[in-house]
């Protein structure tokens, strides 16, 4: 059984694409807010990593859970949880927006949709956000409802995803705008198409809004990809730390600002737009942060598994803590995400590494994207 060494409950979600997964000889599983998230099907992560790059891959990301929030003062409310100015933003558009708290810490990084003037959903990473926008209306007597509505998220990643996708859904789909979404039909039913997704190879994310119908879903996009050598696959460790693609509760938790984050260009702190951490981040800004969101390539060949952070060090001095790290069969060294503290976050500072297999790694702090 593919679920072995979770023991499987109620709690832990499912998804409408599981049992393709599992047929599909899935390696394992993650979970993301309450919900199985696929972590392998390759015997390796480098196979997969070349397999993304090069072709296209079928990704159950059910787990990046919809907040919807509408009403009369849901804009309100969106605005409410976060820095970014979302004002200008137009119906059909995304937007990726920090949240965060009073404090100005980091309550999730989800990419926000705006569906209509009084509609939106926040596609989020792994924090109960429902909880926490619930809670922010009733509090302030906001006129919305909040609800997590019946959709699964079923993503299409890599170079070869728009030919695919026009296949299966018609040429439209090609006029796509990167972080823009349109309609597609799907036996006769209306799904929600993004251009975007947890990886830089480009894709699309199908917002399937009816779980009763995941395995037609995944079969009618797998049958056309097998012109396509498509894969299953899932959000690659190795791409996504080279992209500089943040995880929340990884990288960043509630004890993180978006300036440490490295999300300042997303946080508008001269008062023109009103939110919950604004003193706080006016506050946090005027003394300036002390540490930020970097990438650390080192040397020393592949190490373990980075399941626990391990220690930057300058000297006897800790700078930092690695949070993802793995080998780049690419750029041949290791490549890690860490915020590094301000004495050493320019671009490269010789820092060393100090990992799990008790192996210190030399190595240099990093511009994020990796080159
Ligand atoms: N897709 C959807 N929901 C999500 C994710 C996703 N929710 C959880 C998690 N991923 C949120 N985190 C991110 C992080 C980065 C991006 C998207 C979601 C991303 N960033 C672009 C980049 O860095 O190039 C650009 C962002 C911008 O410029 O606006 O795409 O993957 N549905």
């Amino acid at each position: 059984m593919s679920t072995s060494g979770l023991n499987m409950s109620r709690r832990i979600r499912r998804t409408p694409y599981t049992d393709r997964v599992e047929q599909h000889g899935v390696r394992g599983f993650s979970v993301v807010n309450h919900m199985l998230l696929p972590k392998a099907f390759q015997p390796t992560v480098e196979e997969d990593y070349w397999h993304l790059r090069e072709h296209v891959q079928l990704w159950d990301v059910s787990c990046q859970r919809q907040v919807q929030i509408t009403g009369p003062d849901a804009a309100r409310l969106v605005q409410w949880m976060t820095p970014r100015n979302i004002s200008r933003a137009r119906v059909g558009q995304c937007m990726y927006v920090p949240l965060v708290d009073d404090k100005g810490g980091m309550v999730n990084d989800p990419v926000l949709l705006k569906l209509a003037e009084d509609r939106f959903w926040l596609s989020i990473a792994d924090s109960d956000v429902l909880l926490w926008a619930k809670g922010l209306a009733l509090g302030a007597r906001l006129d919305v409802t909040v609800v997590e509505p019946d959709i699964s998220i079923l993503s299409v990643q890599g170079p070869k995803a728009e030919d695919l996708m026009a296949k299966v859904f018609g040429e439209a789909v090609r006029n796509i705008r990167f972080f823009n979404f349109d309609f597609v039909d799907f036996n006769g039913t209306r799904q929600l198409v993004q251009r975007g997704g947890y990886s830089k190879q480009g894709g699309f994310e199908i917002y399937l809004n009816n779980g009763q119908l995941g395995s037609a879903l995944w079969d009618l996009v797998w049958e056309a990809g097998r012109a396509f050598n498509m894969t299953p696959g899932c959000p690659n460790l190795i791409e996504r730390i080279e992209g500089g693609l943040l995880s929340y509760g990884n990288e960043f938790t509630l004890e993180n600002n978006p300036l440490e984050c490295g999300l300042a260009k997303f946080c508008t702190l001269d008062g023109s737009v009103d939110f919950l951490g604004l003193k706080a981040l006016q506050a946090i800004a005027a003394q300036g942060h002390e540490r930020e969101m970097r990438g650390v390539l080192f040397d020393g060949g592949p190490g373990p598994t980075c399941g626990k952070p391990w220690p930057v060090m300058a000297g006897d001095q800790q700078v930092g803590q690695i949070t993802s790290a793995m080998w780049s069969p690419r750029l041949k060294r290791n490549v890690g995400l860490s915020m590094i503290a301000r004495s050493h976050w320019a671009p490269g500072q010789a820092v060393s590494v100090h990992c799990a297999d008790g192996v210190i790694r030399p190595g240099e702090v990093s511009a994020l994207p990796f080159a």
